[in-house]
Formats: structure tokens, C-alpha cells, sequence
């Protein structure tokens, strides 16, 4: 059996912890990462029957009953990710009635996962029915993206139109759009499922005056589509309150998904 802290997966979530941190998108315990790992990898890591821990929870994940998955703890910072991942990580696999999980490895002082894990389950329940790769839930605090919801219209078609007009590469990257969800308590069920049900048409869902949701089928992917939102909300933030002079308009947009072959929300654009 080889040591945890040397399995790719968990030195995959350490880089991009690290990485987070350094975009200045997760200010003290802010944002919290899920990651699904499959089976054949977690075996030469974990005897899995040797339970540390076992947590009940008050919603049904069996549709990921016996998964596993690398979760942030909760109250831990990301910037101390990268140092001990021992303790700011645990590595659980759903119990096969669904109303738990195991911990197996990880939160050696004690901790618990991610307040916000019942939303990261329900989204990777909602994102595996469309795309049988997904991998990654994560959630993050940036700056801009935040920022952009206190003036901008919270429309998914609105908010994201706006984005793909920002850098042209934005429709290319996420074709399908962005979600937005209103400001609402944190941490429950119900905005899990409210974002659960966002991700049946979106791989990210924006929680206004919080901060983004992002999946993906890697690490790299998910976190790409933040970095591509954030940046779009940064030019935005930039520019909203000077007088426009020229910018890309939906004919040009249409030109663009022609040439890249997109299959994007077409309702989206006028
Ligand atoms: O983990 O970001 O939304 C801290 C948070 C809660
Ligand atoms: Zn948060």
C-alpha cells in the first residue's frame, strides 16, 4: 500500500488549492473542492475497510452510493492545503445506503468535510447524468465575478451575454452559459439543490454576492471555466461605467459559433 499524500489525486488538489489561493479567490476558509475518484485509483491507496469515521447526512446521495471522493474540510484555510493536506483534506466514500459517508483517510485533527458539501454532492449527481466523465465540483470567492452581481441583471441569458461579450473566447469556452442564482443562505440543502438544478444546463452557477460554482471532467477544466468567468467580469468591471465605443455584437457572436462549430445556447443571443 503507498502513502495517500503520494496519490495524484490527492497532489492534484493540493496544486490546485494552491492555485486558488494565489488568484486571491479564497480569502481565509473561503471556497471548497470535491473530487470524485475512481475506485481502480483509491485501491493501491486505502484498505476501505479500515473506517476512521462515520457521518450521516439528511439528504439521499445514493446515486453516488460506494464513491469516493477528496474533500476540503471545513474551517480550513486552501493557503495551508499545499502544506498539510493530511488535515486540511479527508477521503470518503458514500455509504451504500446514501445517507452517509466513511472517512478513510484525512482530517487528522478532527475535522469534517466542507459545510457546503451537501451543494458539491447534489451537483456532481446533477453533472454525472449529463456527462459520465464528470469529476470536480468547486466553489470559489472571486473577486469580480462577485462584484459583477451587485450591478449587473442576475438572468442566466442576461449575465451570460454579457460575459461572451467581454473576451471573445468566452462563448467558445462555456457554449452552454453560465448559471446565476439570487443571494441566498449558504451551507443547506436547498441551495444545493437549487444549484444542483442549474447544473442539469451548466457546468457553473454563480451565487450572487458569494461566489461561482465550477465542474468539470479534470481539475484543470473546472478551474479553466472560473479563471475564464473571472476574467470576463473583470474586463466588465473595467468598462461598464465608461462610454462604449465598439463591441462584439450578436450577429458577430453567431459568426464566431459558425466558425468554431459551437453547439450553444442560441436563445441567448438576439
Ligand atoms: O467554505 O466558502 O460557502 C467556506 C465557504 C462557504
Ligand atoms: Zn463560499
Amino acid at each position: 500500500m503507498y502513502a495517500v499524500k503520494d496519490a495524484r489525486f490527492i497532489q492534484e488538489i493540493q496544486k490546485l488549492a494552491a492555485n486558488m489561493y494565489r488568484m486571491g479567490w479564497d480569502e481565509r476558509n473561503g471556497g471548497n473542492i470535491s473530487y470524485l475518484v475512481p475506485e481502480e485509483e483509491v485501491r493501491y491507496y486505502i484498505d476501505s475497510s479500515a473506517v476512521r469515521r462515520h457521518f450521516s447526512m439528511d439528504f439521499d446521495a445514493s446515486p453516488v452510493a460506494g464513491k469516493y471522493f477528496v474533500v476540503t474540510g471545513t474551517t480550513k484555510y486552501f493557503k495551508n492545503i499545499e502544506e498539510y493536506p493530511e488535515v486540511n483534506l479527508g477521503l470518503l466514500r458514500i455509504s451504500d445506503d446514501g445517507k452517509g459517508y466513511d472517512l478513510l483517510w484525512g482530517y487528522e485533527d478532527g475535522g469534517r468535510p466542507t459545510s457546503e458539501f451537501p451543494s458539491h454532492l447534489m451537483s456532481h449527481i446533477a453533472r454525472l447524468k449529463i456527462d459520465p466523465k464528470h469529476r470536480i465540483v468547486m466553489h470559489t470567492h472571486p473577486i469580480n465575478t462577485i462584484a459583477m452581481t451587485f450591478v449587473h441583471e442576475l438572468s442566466d441569458r442576461a449575465f451570460t451575454r454579457t460575459l461572451w461579450q467581454m473576451i471573445t473566447e468566452c462563448i467558445v469556452v462555456f457554449p452552454e452559459g453560465v448559471g446565476v442564482l439570487p443571494w441566498m443562505v449558504c451551507g443547506n440543502t436547498e441551495i444545493g439543490e437549487a444549484t444542483a438544478a442549474k447544473m442539469k444546463q451548466y457546468r457553473s452557477v454563480i451565487w450572487a454576492q458569494h461566489g461561482i460554482f465550477g465542474t468539470g471532467q479534470d481539475p484543470d477544466e473546472a478551474f479553466g471555466l472560473i479563471e475564464t468567468i473571472e476574467k470576463a467580469a473583470e474586463i466588465y468591471m473595467k468598462i461598464a461605467h465608461l462610454p462604449i465605443l465598439q463591441n462584439i455584437k450578436d450577429e458577430e457572436l453567431k459568426e464566431l459559433a459558425k466558425a468554431f462549430q459551437l453547439d450553444y445556447r442560441k436563445d441567448f443571443l438576439d
